[in-house]
Order: C-alpha cells, then sequence, then structure tokens
C-alpha cells in the first residue's frame, strides 16, 4: 500500500500516526503541499481534488482521512476501530463530530484565518468576526469533551485507543498555532498528553510543532 501525505497537513497527521504506532508497512510518498505537488498533473491523476491523504491498495484508491483509518484498521486488523455494533458507532460518533462541527468552529474559524499566510486578504474585522464564532464552538465542544473524558475516558471513547482519538488530536492541537488555552480543560490536557507519549507523536508531529514554534516566536517578534 501506499500513502500519499504530508505531514504540515492536518488531515494526513492522523493517519500517518497510526501507521507509525502501529509499525505499518506502508511506502510514505511525502507530497509537499507547500510546494504544490498537490497540483501536479501526476497527483491530480490520483486524486482529481488534489488534496492529501490519499491511500493507494493496488486499484483501489481513498481519498479521505477517516475512510483510510477505517480501512486499515479493517484489512489489518488493528485495535482502534471496534468490530461490536454500539461500540464502532460510537467510534464514528466522535469521528463525525470532530470532523464536521468541531472541525467548522475550532479549526475552519477559530484558527485557520488567524495562522494561514494564504488567508491574510481578509479584513481584520471578519477575522476577528470568526475568532469570536469559533472560539463559542470551542467552548462549547471542549467543555463537553473534558466532561466525557473525565467520566469515560482515558480516551475519547473509553479504554482504548480508537480512530476518533488520531482525529480528535490533528484537530484539537491546530488551535497550538494560537497559543489556545487548554487549561479551562485539564481532561483534555490529559489526553493531548497521553496521545502525546506514543510513538507516532514523536515521529509525525516534529513538522507541526516545528511549524507552531516558528509561528509564535513570529508572534512574540512582531510584538516586541
Ligand atoms: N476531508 C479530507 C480533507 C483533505 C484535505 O483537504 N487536505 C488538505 C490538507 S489538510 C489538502 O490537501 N489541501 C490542499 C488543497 O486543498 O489544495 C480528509 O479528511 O482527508
Amino acid at each position: 500500500m501506499k500513502l500519499y501525505c504530508d505531514p504540515l497537513s492536518t488531515s494526513s497527521r492522523p493517519v500517518m500516526m497510526l501507521v507509525s504506532d502501529f509499525d505499518l508497512d506502508i511506502e510514505i510518498i511525502h507530497v509537499d503541499l507547500f510546494g504544490n505537488q498537490n497540483q501536479a498533473p501526476e497527483f491530480l491523476a490520483i486524486n482529481p481534488l488534489g488534496t492529501v491523504p490519499v491511500l493507494v491498495d493496488g486499484d483501489f484508491t481513498l481519498t479521505e482521512s477517516t475512510a483510510i483509518l477505517k480501512y486499515l484498521a479493517f484489512k489489518l486488523d488493528l485495535p482502534v476501530y471496534p468490530k461490536a455494533l454500539a461500540a464502532q458507532i460510537r467510534v464514528d460518533e466522535a469521528t463525525a463530530r470532530f470532523g464536521t462541527t468541531f472541525h467548522g468552529y475550532h479549526c475552519l474559524y477559530g484558527t485557520y484565518p488567524q495562522m494561514l499566510q494564504q488567508l491574510a486578504w481578509m479584513a481584520d474585522t471578519t477575522k476577528a468576526e470568526m475568532a469570536q464564532v469559533g472560539s463559542y464552538g470551542s467552548q462549547r465542544y471542549l467543555g463537553v469533551l473534558d466532561r466525557q473524558l473525565a467520566s469515560h475516558g482515558p480516551f475519547v471513547c473509553g479504554p482504548e485507543v480508537t480512530i476518533a482519538d488520531y482525529v480528535g488530536l490533528a484537530l484539537v492541537t491546530l488551535a497550538d498555532f494560537i497559543a489556545f488555552d487548554f487549561a479551562p480543560y485539564p481532561s483534555v490536557q490529559g489526553w493531548i498528553a497521553r496521545m502525546q507519549k506514543r510513538k507516532g507523536w514523536e515521529a509525525e508531529y516534529a513538522g507541526f510543532t516545528g511549524m507552531v514554534a516558528a509561528a509564535r516566536s513570529a508572534v512574540a517578534d512582531s510584538a516586541a
């Protein structure tokens, strides 16, 4: 199998971390988004949307991170996607929540407008209003996640790591770019720390944490 991905892509990191955590025998092909390699004709022939991650298994191609995670879990019999109906749907529920509403508030509204150079053209008032909507949603969803982790943790769907944790971790920690304050959510903080102890964090999040550090020092420099 081949995985086309970029560690600087929030959708790639969950899959890359899973591959690393379980030492999966998958060929990793780096598609440099900043270098526009995703727009190369050869890559568009694989995924016409030009997005990563993409998994290619023979003549079977998948272009959505959560579908890839589920496929790998089934195909390689990984313990990250329960087989029992209720447990499996619980993981689907948490994964969908992260990927839809939470992603909208926390990432699209709350984080990207403040971090992406590509959105520098937005008016400051627009950015401020989006940040306000994002902050409302982050508080609401992280508050519930915090209580769930406290009562039914230590992972998002209970005692074991599931694909919901991989997806959630990439989205929740994206806000490190804007120095998001997780202090009001101690169980979320504990969960992040728990996930960061896994092998795949160090291996696959290094590029991300490097970019966060660079972004923060740029902000500190401009404030000085
Ligand atoms: N829903 C997709 C999103 C894929 C996606 O939009 N990936 C971004 C990186 S996080 C990308 O490749 N963007 C490049 C582009 O849109 O040109 C998934 O979860 O796999």
